[in-house]
């Protein structure tokens, strides 16, 4: 390690092209051209904003492509360690800017593409924005995969290259509507097909034990069914284009296309079912957030892109370094959440039955190779695997996950004589409401490291889902508190934001998010919060103009732009932001005169789409929306606005322009959050509970820069130990009781006056969010966000002081962490 660290500490090419140079500009057109013409084979004068964006994209690609080239040689010479990120979702979004900023060719493309006419911003329109995955889950592996290459790690993410990644959300009449996303359908000009790296993927099947010479015996699975993985691969290229790594998706392929023999009888479809069948496997993402799909096909899914990427990395181990054995010493697998975990079990028989190694040896391996992190606590979202159906689709991996559980049983029998009940929650295998294979504790037992994704998450691991693993295996268990890409969440999102930071502290912030800091000794000068608020304000015209065109909702950009964006889920509270909406409107109609802050409450967010309190939240917030934007009195205090279909590029328009960022999930629920990192960076407050993230948020910009309210953790704990007490909390809220009484009586839905009746009925009986004790805590903190607001020169102090503080959410800093502690990887030191 201590060489490659010597090796690493130049940069492998070293760039620095900031404005663009008039030759560049002319290259690049010439590039341009030609793509346009012999790549996408159309001519200028005929030439759509597709067709130039396809163009300019294939150019852009072609200057990544040598030093990917260069990275991957480089990576085979030195005979480097390598990482494997597997993950279920890559939620990258656009990647044009990304590639460009990274490269620094911003300029030179603009300036190239304006003198062909064509305007750079109207092409970053038209790229379809990549979601494949929920949320911040998904989001985290993208912004992984920008530090990963930044940082000079060589690495592979390993996932699957869905034809349809997360639903497309209308809102009509204020409900949620899902339409299928067809990110592909003018094709990807990013990616690179590899028909020749392909793997298939067994199914179902039996197993036979097959005797090899005296009474040794040898298990073979006979699958039933094999389905082709076929390799597509994005170069991932990193800040200063210093490394590239590759995103390899795979997609299913039937191994034979149509039974001829049907279909020459005439029954096409019949002739077509296997095909349909194997190619439904990288059809679409599953929607859910933070709950399991739980069925067949999403373990076909999980099945078949792990074993597709561990032979795909073992071939490449064996090639380079000739012997399996050595993997644990040149390849680090982590696992993002469960999703791949099968990777244990398929590990162990890739191992066992396809390399001849015996059993203790192959576990050693395994447990050496494989690291695993944990993104949540809730009971719900821990995916089981029902025994029978595992036994049906995978029975090989079945029986090694029950000879691996018996010897986990048996040293743990050992180690904690008479403990019976550790036995019964350490096992594999569930025993009670049917038998079922729990992925988590197969997770945990074939890693090396286990973390959690935030001090608070980390610390819960240890006293809730893994408290028993924890007493045995105390010294797996730690945290790597998530981080974000400041390329794309900063400089790209955030340009105006972004010059006006080099400018005063200086453009090292570029590549050293500790620069920042300097920021916090300007923090008071009212020369810089005057120059922050121009900013601020020129984000908000835009987010406003983009409102009218959704929308036709004219907001003023002068008000306190308050944000919630994120999935839409019940332990995130979007509820409780709706009720505060509903008092707070109340109280500005009884009062309209009083100093208020005006404000425009900005909501957007998917439910999953079987998951009716969430749409019925989503229902609610368009419903409020209406009575309050059409009502005058509160013309110039109060919008309510729900923005449809949040995806990445989206938030890229919000996040710059949010003056307030809502954190305000039940405490303990949260494992991180990232949104709340993205805002705080772009300079909004936070107003939040002490939930994930938040806590080390509010450890670095201090006490006075955020509105901390509600119940803690333990506080949460206990309330729900000694009963919630709904009835208690809403007789003592001034204005609890009125707002529900509104919400059940149909002021919101006069339409359909019980529309909300679920709703409240949950928060008057069964408040398990803690809703309702929460609601004056928050209702007093946003009081005290409208005071600081209406002092000028102490927001945008406050405002300074975040941005100044956030360098640490950096997820270089979080990558650097999990190079150091659990991969044993050197990271490029830049500075
Ligand atoms: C997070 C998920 C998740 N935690 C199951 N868990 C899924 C679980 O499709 N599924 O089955 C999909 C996603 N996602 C999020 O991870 C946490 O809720 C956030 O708090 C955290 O910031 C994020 C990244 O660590």
């Amino acid at each position: 390690v201590e060489v490659e660290s010597k090796m690493l500490d130049k940069p492998e090419t070293t760039t620095r092209a900031p404005s663009a140079a008039g030759d560049d500009v002319a290259k690049f057109r010439t590039a341009v051209i030609a793509k346009l013409t012999y790549a996408v084979g159309k001519n200028p004068a005929a030439a759509s904003d597709r067709d130039w964006f396809l163009a300019t994209a294939f150019a852009t690609r072609d200057r990544i492509v040598d030093r990917w080239v260069t990275s991957t040689r480089q990576t085979y010479s030195e005979g480097r360690k390598r990482v494997y990120y597997l993950s279920l979702e890559f939620l990258i979004g656009r990647l044009l800017f990304d590639a460009l900023t990274n490269l620094e060719m911003l300029e030179t493309v603009r300036a190239a593409l304006g003198d062909l006419g064509v305007d750079l911003d109207r092409l970053r329109q038209v790229e379809p924005d990549a979601a494949l995955g929920n949320g911040g889950l998904g989001r985290l592996a993208a912004c992984f995969m920008d530090s990963m290459a930044t940082l000079s790690i060589a690495a592979y993410g390993y996932g699957i290259r869905y034809d349809h990644g997360l639903f497309r959300q209308v809102i009509k009449n204020g409900w949620q509507q899902e339409y299928p996303e067809d990110w592909l359908s003018f094709g990807n000009p990013w990616e690179f097909e590899r028909p020749e790296v392909t793997y298939d993927v067994g199914f179902g099947g039996s197993v036979e034990a097959v005797a090899v010479g005296g009474d040794r015996k040898k298990q073979v699975w006979h699958p039933a069914e094999q389905v082709e993985a076929v390799a597509y691969d994005t170069p991932i290229v990193g800040w200063r284009g210093r490394h590239v790594n590759t995103l390899r998706l795979w997609s299913a392929r039937a191994t034979d296309p149509l039974r001829l023999d049907a279909f020459n009888q005439g029954d096409h479809m019949g002739a077509l079912a296997d095909q349909v069948k194997a190619e439904a496997i990288s059809k679409v993402l599953y929607p859910s957030d933070a709950t399991p799909a739980g069925q067949e096909l999403r373990l076909r899914q999980e099945y078949f892109f792990t074993a597709a990427s561990l032979h795909d990395l073992i071939r490449r181990h064996v090639d380079t370094f000739g012997d399996v054995r050595s993997l644990p010493d040149k390849a680090s697998i982590q696992l993002n959440d469960t999703h791949p975990s099968i990777a244990v079990a398929e590990l162990m028989r890739v191992l066992i039955d396809e390399h001849d190694i015996e059993w203790a040896q192959a576990w050693d391996i395994t447990n050496r190779t494989i690291s695993y992190t944990n993104h949540t606590l809730l009971p719900e979202a821990l995916e089981t695997w029902p025994v029978p159906l595992m036994e049906r689709v995978l029975p090989r991996h079945m029986q090694i996950i029950y000879l691996i559980n018996a010897l986990h049983i048996e040293s743990v029998r050992k180690a904690f004589p008479g403990d019976d009940a550790l036995l019964s929650s350490v096992s594999l295998i569930q025993e009670d409401h049917g038998r079922r294979v729990r992925m988590g504790n197969l997770a945990f037992l074939g890693s090396h490291s286990i973390n959690g994704v935030a001090a608070l998450h980390s610390e819960l691991m240890k006293t809730t889902v893994f408290k028993d693993f924890y007493r045995i295996y105390p010294e797996r268990m730690n945290n790597k508190t998530n981080g974000i890409t400041f390329r794309r969440w900063l400089n790209e999102a955030n340009p105006a934001l972004t010059n006006l930071l080099v400018e005063t502290c200086g453009p090292e912030v570029l590549d050293d998010p500790g620069a920042l800091k300097k920021l916090e000794a300007m923090a008071g000068d009212s020369a810089l919060h005057d120059k922050l608020a121009a900013v601020r304000r020129q984000n908000k015209v835009a987010l406003s103009r983009l409102i009218r065109d959704r929308l036709d909702i004219k907001v003023n950009p002068g008000a306190l732009f308050d944000v919630q964006i994120k999935r839409i889920h019940e332990y995130k509270r979007q509820l409780l932001n709706v009720l505060e909406t509903i008092a707070l409107y109340d109280a500005m109609r009884a009062n309209p005169a009083k100093a208020w802050a005006p404000r425009v409450k900005i909501f957007s967010g998917k439910a999953a789409a079987s998951y009716h309190m969430a749409k019925l939240i989503i229902k609610l917030a368009n419903d409020v929306a209406k009575v309050v934007n059409d009502d005058p009195t509160v013309r110039d205090l109060l919008k309510v606005v729900f923005l449809p279909n949040y995806n990445v590029s989206l938030a890229e328009v919000i996040i710059p322009a949010a003056d307030l960022s809502e954190q305000i999930s039940t405490a303990g629920m949260e494992a991180s959050g990232t949104g709340n990192m993205k805002m705080a960076l772009n300079g909004a407050l936070t107003i939040g509970t002490l939930d994930g993230a938040n806590v080390e948020i509010k450890e670095h910009v201090g006490d006075d820069n955020i509105f901390i309210f509600g119940l803690t953790a333990q506080e949460v704990e206990d309330r729900r130990a000694a009963g919630i007490d709904e009835a208690g909390a809403i007789a003592a809220s001034p204005h609890l009781g009125e707002v529900l009484d509104a919400v059940a009586g149909g002021v919101f839905s006069p339409d359909e006056p019980d529309r909300y009746k679920p709703l409240v009925d949950a928060l008057r009986h069964h408040d398990y969010f803690l809703v309702t004790p929460d609601f004056d805590s928050y209702w007093d903190a946003q009081r005290r966000v409208d005071a600081l607001w209406n002092n000028r020169p102490g927001w945008w102090t406050a405002s300074a002081i975040n941005t100044a503080n956030m360098g640490w959410f950096s997820s270089d800093r979080t990558i650097s962490e999990y190079a150091r502690d659990i991969w044993h990887v050197p990271v490029l030191q830049t500075r």
